[in-house]
């Protein structure tokens, strides 16, 4: 196992989307940089992938800018060619395994997992942090797991001592706090933070500090 007590996560985690902010990712970036982001991830599911490079090279250039790490979700290849910090990768991704050969040992892998089963069978691959969800119902993301429920992320904290773990999956900015308090290092959250797409930066601050 590489660095699964190590990997220091933020607070909140936001993960960019064009459809729920109307936003280039990045622009969304800049924004949430702005608000006092340190980790963001980009997630595309549709643009075609010169598009999603090219958008991911010039996020890459602004996070880097201001110190802050960038994570792709999905595409190993994009990580590796625009040099961003690292993939966010789910249970049918390629496997953690072979991006780690592919980004070597500095870079940031996380790994979605979405029961207990799953979560404790993620502590032996070579990743930097798991990810835990949908925690509440989302429309986000269309293909959920079942919900979790905090009861739920309660169970799978227990499971995975402590191994750096991020909630997401509906959180909205009034139930962050208790997700935290049931157990994540970390909550990701999409449209609670871009959904208002002119105030990214103060609603990330604002979800930050009361944190
Ligand atoms: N992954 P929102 S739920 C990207 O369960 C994603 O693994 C999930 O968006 C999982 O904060 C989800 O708008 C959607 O609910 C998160």
């Amino acid at each position: 196992m590489t660095g699964l007590t190590r990997f220091d996560l933020p607070r909140v985690y936001p993960l960019t989307d064009v459809k729920t902010s109307g936003l280039a990712h990045a622009d969304q970036v800049q924004l949430l940089i702005a608000g006092g982001a340190t980790l963001i991830q980009l997630r595309e599911k549709q643009m075609p992938p010169r598009e999603f490079y090219e958008q991911t090279k010039a996020a890459v250039e602004i996070a880097r800018r201001s110190g802050v790490r960038l994570i792709i979700n999905d595409r190993v290849d994009i990580a590796l060619a625009a040099n961003a910090h690292g993939v966010h990768l789910g249970q049918d991704d390629m496997p953690p395994e072979a991006a780690r050969r592919l980004l070597g040992d500095r870079a940031i892998i996380g790994y979605s997992t979405h029961d207990v089963e799953q979560a404790t069978k993620a502590l032996t691959l070579p990743i930097d942090y798991l990810a835990i969800g949908p925690i509440f119902a989302t429309s986000t993301k269309t293909d959920t797991s079942p919900v979790l429920g905090l009861e739920g992320l309660r169970a799978v904290r227990k499971a995975v001592g402590a191994c750096p773990l991020v909630a997401i999956g509906g959180i909205s900015l009034t139930t962050a706090r208790e997700v935290i308090e049931a157990g994540a290092d970390s909550v990701a959250l999409i449209s609670a933070l871009l959904s208002k797409s002119t105030h990214i930066s103060e609603t990330f601050e604002a979800l930050n500090s009361r944190l």
